[in-house]
């Protein structure tokens, strides 16, 4: 990747808070790690690693490219259902990574053949309650749908990691370009009270709107993934509460 192409951006769209600019540096410094297709394939790791998660179309390749700065680093594919395997990207220093993003593959693509289906819902699970280092979750919503039963169910699956405070969680409410402000505010609005279910003293859950199309929210959600990367909270305990 090559690290002048940050410059693209026209003069509105450069973010003027200097912390938002450092995370979206950092952001893009995202590139190709490995890929798995098995959870015994993962590189053991002591970096904190956050997860992408979503349903098939819900742009979640989208979102990760948009945040990266590069058109195909996660693959924005027109057969949705077809990423069925882990992708590792490593952030920071190329010298001394100091994060990774975990891609998982959507779910709940119909077309997925059933043996199949099962099998990737069982790999991401697993994923979600043993992965050591896993110290966020990103789930992509679109924010015309809110959120599905699937959506729910893997909520409900992560809810004690999140709830610990050992696991944080950002839903980014995609697509935002496709409602007007009323809209979006009810979105908004509705996924914080699905949301406010799960919270609990520990844990770390944030909602915003985002849009590939328009940068809505990318700051916000750039700074939110810095900041989780700073502090990752994967001791229990070894963090100060923040409210
Ligand atoms: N209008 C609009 N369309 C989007 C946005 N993000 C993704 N899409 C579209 O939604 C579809 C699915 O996106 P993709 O990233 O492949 O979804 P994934 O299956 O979750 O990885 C594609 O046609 C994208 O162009 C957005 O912010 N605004
Ligand atoms: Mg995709």
């Amino acid at each position: 990747m090559n690290p002048s192409a940050n410059a693209r951006s026209s003069d509105s769209d450069i973010p003027t808070d200097p912390a938002v600019r450092e995370a979206l540096a950092w952001t893009q410094s995202a590139r190709f790690f490995t890929t798995a297709s098995l959870l015994s394939q993962l590189p053991a790791s002591d970096l904190p690693e956050v997860a992408f998660v979503g349903r098939s179309n819900a742009g979640k390749s989208t979102a990760i490219n948009t945040l990266a700065q590069h058109r195909r680093l996660a693959f924005a594919s027109k057969t949705p259902g077809r990423t069925q395997h882990i992708n590792l990207f490593d952030l920071g220093p190329a010298e001394a990574p100091d994060g990774r993003w975990a891609d998982l593959p959507g779910y709940g693509y119909a077309a997925v053949a059933r043996g199949a289906k099962l099998r990737w819902q069982q790999v991401m699970a697993d994923y979600l309650a043993m992965r050591h280092v896993l110290a966020g979750i990103v789930m992509m919503v679109d924010c015309r749908h809110g959120f599905t039963p699937l959506d729910q169910q893997l909520l409900d699956f992560v809810s004690e990691r999140v709830g610990r405070g050992e696991v944080k969680l950002l839903v980014l409410l995609t697509k935002a370009d496709k409602l007007n402000r009323n809209q979006q505010s009810r979105a908004l609005a509705q996924a914080q009270t699905s949301l406010a279910e799960m919270a609990t003293d520990a844990s770390d859950i944030s909602v915003s709107l985002f849009s590939a199309l328009s940068r809505q929210g990318l700051g916000d959600a750039a700074l939110t993934l810095r900041q989780w990367q700073q502090s990752p909270g994967s001791a229990p305990g070894a963090e100060p509460a923040s409210t």
